[in-house]
């Protein structure tokens, strides 16, 4: 059987924090679901997590390269930002379909490689009425390769889905921090 490796091995991650969460306690809640270096394995895993439809409010996602951890504090996501798209629930169909399409454009080389090495990772959150979507991305200071990485993702929701008036937020992650 040919194995299809990937050209960087990717980690799924899953956390709900409860209610009393801060920056400081909130990585205690993240748990390492599983990685994935080929094809095969990441399809192994995917097919057996919920779809983001399926899962109750308050979870969140995260798919990172293995040598990054979803986190602000990273060493990788430290000067980082994400691109994020806020999503109403009742279109479910659409949300599940967008999370595969994001992956999967993600790990299958269509990005090129400036780009595919400025992505850290994709971040699905379920919230109580919106799923939001982000892309985490590298260096927030760099305004070119954010905004090739943003057009990349729009145009492909525009090839893959036909919705040409989609909004894409970007938010340096520092941004976002207390202190
Ligand atoms: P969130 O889930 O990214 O934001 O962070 P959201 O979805 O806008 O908030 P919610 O209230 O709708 O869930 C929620 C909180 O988790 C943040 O305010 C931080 O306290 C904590 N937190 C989230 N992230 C991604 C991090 C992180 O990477 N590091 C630390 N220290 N705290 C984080």
């Amino acid at each position: 059987m040919k194995i299809n490796q990937l050209k960087y091995s990717w980690t799924f991650w899953f956390d709900k924090p409860d209610l009393k969460i801060s920056e400081e306690n909130w990585d205690q809640f993240l748990i390492k679901i599983e990685c994935c270096d080929t094809v095969e394995k990441f399809w192994s895993v995917f097919n057996n997590i919920l779809l983001p439809s399926e899962f109750e409010p308050g979870v969140n996602l995260h798919f990172f390269k293995s040598k990054i951890e979803p986190k602000w504090e990273d060493v990788y996501n430290i000067k980082g930002g994400k691109w994020i798209i806020t999503i109403p629930k009742q279109v479910d169909l659409f949300i599940n379909k967008l999370w595969e399409n994001t992956l999967v454009t993600l790990i299958s080389g269509n990005y090129d490689d400036l780009t595919m090495e400025n992505v850290n990772g994709i971040v699905l959150s379920v919230r109580k009425n919106i799923i939001k979507l982000s892309i985490w991305t590298k260096n927030y200071y760099n305004k070119s390769i954010q905004l090739r990485i943003g057009k990349f993702w729009k145009k492909t929701i525009k090839d893959n889905f036909f919705i040409n008036n989609m909004t894409l937020d970007y938010f340096p992650h520092v941004s976002l921090m207390s202190n």
